[in-house]
């Protein structure tokens, strides 16, 4: 690495010691920045790096709250606006118990180039808390949300900051979120997005970023010459994003044969069709169970316990030509990386948010394996996101075909720039610095316009 971008990974890891996560996107995101910044002595002299990996405000704060048993439970609480350059700050928020200000910080930053590759007004930001929603009771949740909103309300609003779910918050956290906000400031305004589409939600918002994933994968393909139709595919997660990658994959021809959680994975060698799949959102979005039921209903699928002790996922290592990895970060290393380019994957697409350790990045590119980063291969749930604010501010709702056809303008425009970028800038085919280079220069020239701030 040059110098410059040298230096900056080492201010990092110096003055935020204990943020792996944080670093390695960073990281990640430099390698490709480093290719290109001996041209660009502007951004150099105007700091824009050193600018960028300091979120311009942290909160962090308590959230008290009182169990069924009638005990108070405290919580930690975030929101990490990262980036306004190109509007306000938008993000989701992560209910999980390893949130972290690393785990913020980095989806924070990552928010912030795919925001920008949307091309819409969005600025990056990312909340949560670590707080565990298994388990608790639909009473227990609404305390919990209530009591996060209570402080988080102070920072946010339509034309400041919008958060969205992430893992840990669905249709049901939005609802209580949204109706705390909205009793809290006494207005009725598109604070929030992934609202229901009963009461100023978009239509598609819970499908956009399945959806746009297999949009993007499939335009990848078509590069390449090639269709979903016949492809088997791996999805892990069984969450939000793998749901939606499943219908749409199906949609396309292609036969999904995995699904996973934080316990274990499935294997249903026949594939995951329409009915099977309504059972899994039935299963995970209104029994609220594991994934491991499934092969007590589907008697011929396999179950297979998650183990950190083999150093490897079984999940990625079942033959297949596609993956979409839509759990969570570093859910494929550098072994899970060598087990599928050992069978011979076609492409990876990331749903969840730097799901691919840097290692197994460069590794499955080393191979020709066509790779999808997350900041454009996920980008479709933040940009449906940001067609609600649209609607919310025209006080309309449009129709589902017209958000799924303005989603499918936007994934095929971020597939053209991150390819075009690719290319211009000397790495033809490496769509993680097409990504990286074209969300950053576009944040880059705009925080340059805006002065020191
Ligand atoms: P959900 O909460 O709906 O589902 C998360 C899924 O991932 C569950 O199956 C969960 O299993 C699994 N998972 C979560 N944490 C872990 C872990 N530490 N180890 C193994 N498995 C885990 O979340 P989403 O589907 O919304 O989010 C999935 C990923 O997609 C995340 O990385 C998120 O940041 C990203 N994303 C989400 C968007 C959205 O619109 N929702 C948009 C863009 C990206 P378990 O039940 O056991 O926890
Ligand atoms: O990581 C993401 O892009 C999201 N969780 C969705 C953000 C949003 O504002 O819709």
């Amino acid at each position: 690495m040059r110098e410059i971008t040298s230096s900056i990974l080492q201010k990092v890891r110096r003055e935020d010691p204990g943020q792996a996560e944080f670093h390695q996107a960073v990281h990640e995101f430099l390698i490709s920045v480093d290719k290109i910044i001996d041209d660009l002595p502007h951004i150099v002299y105007h700091k824009v790096l050193e600018r960028l990996i300091e979120p311009e405000r942290t909160v962090i704060f308590r959230i008290p709250w009182v169990d069924d048993d009638g005990i108070l439970q405290l919580n930690r609480g975030y929101r990490v606006q990262m980036n306004s350059a190109l509007g306000p700050y938008k993000g989701g928020l992560r209910l999980h118990p390893s949130v972290d200000l690393s785990i913020m910080k980095f989806l924070a930053f990552e928010q912030t180039f795919k925001n920008s590759l949307t091309g819409l007004q969005l600025g990056g930001g990312k909340g949560g808390s670590n707080f565990d929603p298994k388990g608790k009771s639909d009473g227990e949740i609404m305390r919990f949300c209530q009591s996060f909103m209570t402080e988080l309300s102070r920072h946010i609003g339509a034309d400041t900051d919008i958060p969205a779910g992430d893992i840990g918050v669905g249709s049901r956290e939005t609802g209580y979120l949204f109706g705390q906000y909205k009793r809290l400031r006494n207005e009725f305004t598109g604070t929030l997005t992934g609202k229901s589409p009963l009461w100023g939600g978009s239509y598609i918002r819970p499908e956009a970023t399945g959806y746009g994933l297999v949009y993007l994968a499939a335009a990848m393909l078509h590069d390449a010459d090639d269709t979903l139709e016949g492809k088997t595919c791996l999805v892990s997660g069984s969450g939000n994003v793998a749901q939606y990658t499943v219908e749409k994959l199906i949609d396309m021809g292609a036969k999904v044969v995995t699904l996973s959680d934080s316990s274990g994975c499935i294997h249903d060698p026949d594939g995951i069709d329409r009915e099977k799949l309504a059972y899994v959102k039935q299963l995970k979005n209104v029994s609220r169970g594991r994934i491991a039921a499934y092969t007590q209903k589907y008697r011929h699928a396999t179950y297979h316990v998650a183990s950190t002790a083999q150093g490897f996922n079984t999940l990625w290592s079942f033959p297949a030509d596609c993956a979409f990895p839509c759990a969570t970060q570093n859910e494929i290393s550098d072994q899970d990386a060598r087990n599928l380019t050992a069978n011979k994957i076609k492409l990876v697409a990331e749903g969840a948010n730097m799901p691919t350790t840097i290692d197994g990045i460069r590794i499955l590119q080393e191979s020709g394996v066509l790779f999808a980063p997350a900041k454009a291969a996920n980008a479709g749930g933040v940009a449906v996101s940001g067609l609600e604010m649209a609607q919310n501010s025209s006080r309309l709702q449009w129709t589902a075909e017209k958000v799924d056809q303005n989603l499918q303008r936007i994934m095929k425009q971020i597939h053209g720039t991150i390819s075009t970028y690719a290319e211009r800038y000397g790495s033809k085919g490496n769509l993680v610095d097409g990504a990286n280079i074209a969300g950053f220069l576009k944040v880059a020239n705009a925080m340059i316009d805006q002065g020191y701030v």
